[in-house]
């Protein structure tokens, strides 16, 4: 049977659920072309001469690579002129990037991580592109959207998705009536469905941690990686296996293939109390796609969704994946507390 494309997926939740609007269908697709031309740059390694570091740093203090800012860049050009948005969002800006006046404006707010993982750029190791959609509040007064206007907590988001430029280049996306994977089919440039109904094992035998930050972990996360790593002798009477591809787009979707849990908890250094992860273009588009695929995604102990953002970039402990070992995490959180 012929497999659908991106276009006639949305055509059909626009018309079946209107879970889709016509604008944010237009938005979709538009950023889904501009993930294509942001995987064919990525692709092209070294040939492209956009591998390496630029002498900048972005908001974040992380040194940018030539291919962060020509991510940005794609999607900002690719997203200015069609009038389905009033402003973006990104890792790699300091403040919100409103839409020309010479352009129309739309009612929604789209927020990125252009090109997630960028470390592993240079080894050659999968990396992303993730997003986010928020409805743009509409002022009275006609005034412009402002950055408070993005401080929404994640469980407004219209839509959240994100692209692996790995072994394959997929596109992975929930308008909140589950999630949908597209495998990019490079001779005819098409999104082609092939995953119609991703769901997440409730149970799992395989986490994925930075296990060398273990000793800034706060006390719960100690005991669950020590509890994991005790395997059939130990509480959890079952082995585990370990992943870290340091790369959370590949390390989400391994869990959103196979099941797992990811782990990045804030921990007990100045830097990390916050966690590492940004909550609005990194841990709130994920946590909806794993809970929409039926998983779990918490800070600790609260589900991420819940937490009403104060800042554009404010970062926030991450753990989310199977659901089962979600909750076995945040039980041993509240047995931390409680004991404080
Ligand atoms: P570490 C990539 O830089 C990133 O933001 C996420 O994609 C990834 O999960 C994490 O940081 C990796 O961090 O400390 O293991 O290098």
């Amino acid at each position: 049977m012929k497999r659908k494309t991106l276009t006639q997926y949305l055509v059909e939740q626009q018309r079946k659920e209107q879970a889709v609007s016509a604008e944010v269908r237009l938005l979709i697709e538009i950023v889904a072309r501009a993930c294509k031309a942001i995987g064919h740059a990525v692709s092209k390694g070294a040939l492209g001469g956009v591998l390496g570091s630029l002498e900048s740093e972005n908001v974040q203090g992380e040194v940018q690579k030539k291919l962060d800012v020509l991510s940005n860049e794609i999607l900002l050009e690719a997203n200015e002129w069609g009038g389905h948005l009033a402003a973006m969002a990104s890792e790699e800006m300091e403040t919100i990037h409103l839409i020309p006046n010479r352009y129309p404006k739309g009612e929604h707010l789209l927020l990125f991580d252009p090109l997630d993982g960028s470390s592993n750029i240079d080894v050659n190791v999968s990396i992303g592109t993730i997003f986010s959609v928020l409805h743009a509040p509409h002022h009275a007064s006609g005034r412009e959207v402002d950055e408070d206007d993005f401080l929404q907590a994640g469980a407004t988001q219209v839509a959240a998705g994100y692209a692996v430029y790995g072994p394959q280049t997929m596109l992975v996306l929930t308008v909140g009536s589950g999630v949908v994977g597209f495998t990019l089919d490079r001779e005819m440039g098409s999104w082609v469905l092939t995953e119609e109904d991703i769901r997440i094992p409730e149970e799992t035998t395989e986490f994925a941690i930075n296990m060398s930050n273990m000793r800034h972990w706060e006390p719960p996360v100690k005991r669950y990686i020590g509890d994991c790593l005790a395997g059939k002798t130990g509480p959890l009477g079952k082995d585990y296996n370990m992943r870290w591809i340091a790369s959370m787009v590949a390390d989400v979707h391994r869990i959103l293939t196979r099941g797992g849990i990811f782990m990045y908890p804030r921990d007990e250094r100045p830097s990390g109390k916050a966690g590492k992860l940004r909550l609005m273009y990194e841990a709130n588009p994920m946590s909806m796609i794993v809970e929409q695929a039926g998983g779990a995604a918490i800070d600790g102990t609260h589900r991420i969704l819940d937490v009403q953002p104060n800042a554009l970039h404010q970062r926030i402990g991450v753990i989310l994946g199977s659901k089962q070992e979600v909750e076995r995490v945040r039980q041993y959180h509240l047995d931390a507390a409680s004991q404080e």
